[in-house]
């Protein structure tokens, strides 16, 4: 029966992680953490005191649909696939304003169109950062913001809205809304080609600013050229408010 099932959750970023359990430890509700094999560096003192548990979702899909009633997914590594999303109710927590720039990156992409940013929670379908929307907000981007800038709100607004809209979504009592449009969606490969910086590509400079700080985001390098030797040269863009 639905009330004796358990509730999992599937993370593989620690800053997630650490404000899901404080949302959890404060109501005082079990639930079981996951997350994916390659991330077993990053939780591995939690790894050790079985806390979470690193497991491939599909190894484990059959004890899900048969014990579980619900599942977040917080920042996965792993796609859930069409058979557990339509038989446990499954939530997404999202670093994007659905159905804007859905997929890879969603603030990488808005710095360069300027579709809106911001973190939804919303039911996953089959297709990626698509279903249902039980809530959302969006954040504005500042013109000297970096992709990192923007991001450090992003995942501070996911867990306000996690937290603000927990008790509903345990309860079942929320009410989704289907989004707007379809939106658009973004591939790594979509990611990867913005990172090959054409020299030469006529731009304004206004876009070419907007691509260099979407880029920027430590620790990663990103953005690159490469010389007439083949030689390649890492860019990311420092950007300076004038203090009053
Ligand atoms: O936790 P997360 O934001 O990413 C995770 C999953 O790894 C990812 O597959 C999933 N789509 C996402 C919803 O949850 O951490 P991250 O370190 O992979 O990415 C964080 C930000 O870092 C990203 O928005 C842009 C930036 N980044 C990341 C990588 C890997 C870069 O600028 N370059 C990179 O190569």
């Amino acid at each position: 029966m639905n009330y004796c099932k358990k509730k999992f959750v599937v993370t593989d970023n620690r800053f997630i992680y650490e404000g899901f359990q404080k949302i959890v430890s404060d109501r005082k509700i079990e639930l079981e953490f996951f997350c994916s094999p390659s991330s077993q560096k990053i939780f591995e003192s939690e790894i050790r005191a079985g806390v979470i548990r690193p497991v491939r979702i599909r190894e484990i899909e059959s004890d899900l649909i048969a014990n579980f009633n619900l599942g977040f997914s917080c920042h996965s590594k792993q796609i859930f696939s069409e058979k557990l999303v339509s038989s446990v109710c499954c939530i997404n927590i999202h670093p994007g304003f659905n159905p804007y720039n859905r997929g890879w990156f969603p603030q990488v992409f808005s710095i360069i169109n300027g579709l809106p940013a911001g973190a939804t929670i919303h039911l996953m379908d089959n297709e990626i950062d698509h279903g249902d929307i039980i809530c959302q907000e969006q954040v504005v981007i500042g013109s000297g913001e970096t992709s990192l800038d923007v991001y450090n709100r992003i995942i501070r607004l996911e867990l306000r809205l996690l937290e603000e809209n927990f008790d509903k979504i345990l309860n079942m009592s929320f009410q989704a809304i289907k989004p707007i449009s379809e939106g658009n969606y973004n591939s790594k490969q979509d990611f990867d080609k913005l990172c090959l910086i054409d020299l030469n590509e006529h731009l304004t400079f206004g876009e070419a600013i907007n691509k260099l700080r979407a880029l920027t985001h430590e620790p990663y390098a990103n953005a690159y050229f490469v010389d007439d030797e083949k030689k390649k040269y890492f860019l990311k863009l420092q950007i300076l408010e004038e203090k009053n």
